[in-house]
């Protein structure tokens, strides 16, 4: 229904509703242009100079332009007490239960994401800002942990399972930034000093989506949507939706690898 907007394809189970919004915003918004335009031209004819040489203390006596006022007072309270509050709210305080959803923390900085999953127990490894390397350990990640043993963790590569509840704990380690998904419909801001949970559902993994778009390449990119720092533009990350079989495979092996001693160390 809403192609016309030319948005990117949507793969999330909220978009439909993000997508109907922004649809309905630009109904009533042109409507409003249509409306204030023509009334504008109608001004500028009606109280021309030429037929009002001299300035009339009257003015206008009739009310009918208060009535518009308030009708378009009515059409936008509409919009943002029936579809944007209402939906805002779905999207920010109903979270899913963290025992169906897949929760993992993204932390930007200047200039990249870092992920870091808490592995099957479900418990984020101690961090450490001693043990902060910007090479090997960007997240200060304490090995030692035992809660950390199966924690994975990755730079710019967000690995999601598909149809299931997936919460991001967004965070950042110095300016502003901001992940944005434009195929799931989900932009956050990330600020340094707060955990902001933000959650979606992805729908149609990667792989589908290349058949479906006909292009092999194609990939899910977060975006940084603030202008946060000189390398701004390069801060891309990339999302690769998966069965739940392929993502449990993929889990495992980063396990494996990441939790095998260090030979450096
Ligand atoms: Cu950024």
């Amino acid at each position: 229904m809403t192609e016309w907007l030319g948005l990117p394809p949507l793969a999330s189970a909220h978009g439909g509703q993000i997508d109907s919004l922004i649809g309905w915003t630009h109904i009533f918004m042109f409507v409003l242009f249509i409306g204030w335009g023509s009334f504008f031209t109608y001004c500028l004819i009606r109280f021309r100079r030429s037929r009002n040489p001299v300035a009339d203390y009257a003015g206008v006596t009739s009310h009918s332009s208060s009535y518009l006022e308030v009708a378009v007072a009515v059409v936008e309270a509409i919009l943002l007490f029936a579809f944007s509050i209402p939906l805002w709210a779905a999207r920010v305080d109903r979270m899913p239960p963290a025992n169906e959803a897949l929760v993992v923390q993204v932390t930007g900085e200047q200039f990249a994401w870092n992920v870091h999953y808490p592995g099957p127990d479900g418990v984020f490894g101690r961090t450490d800002i001693k043990l902060l390397d910007l090479q090997s350990n960007p997240l200060g990640l304490d090995r030692e942990d035992p809660a950390a043993k199966d924690d994975v963790t990755t730079l710019n590569q967000l690995y999601l399972p598909v149809n299931r509840p997936i919460i991001v704990r967004l965070k950042s380690k110095d300016v502003i930034h901001s992940f944005g998904v434009p195929e799931f419909r989900v932009k956050q801001d990330a600020i340094p000093g707060l955990t902001i949970p933000i959650w979606f559902v992805p729908t149609i993994t990667t792989a589908e989506m290349r058949r479906q778009t006909g292009k092999p390449e194609f990939q899910y990119e977060i975006a940084c949507a603030q202008l946060c720092g000189l390398g701004h533009a390069r801060m891309r990350g990339f999302v690769t939706v998966q069965t739940a079989e392929e993502f449990q495979a993929w889990l495992q092996s980063e396990i494996e690898l990441q939790s095998a001693p260090d030979p450096f160390r």
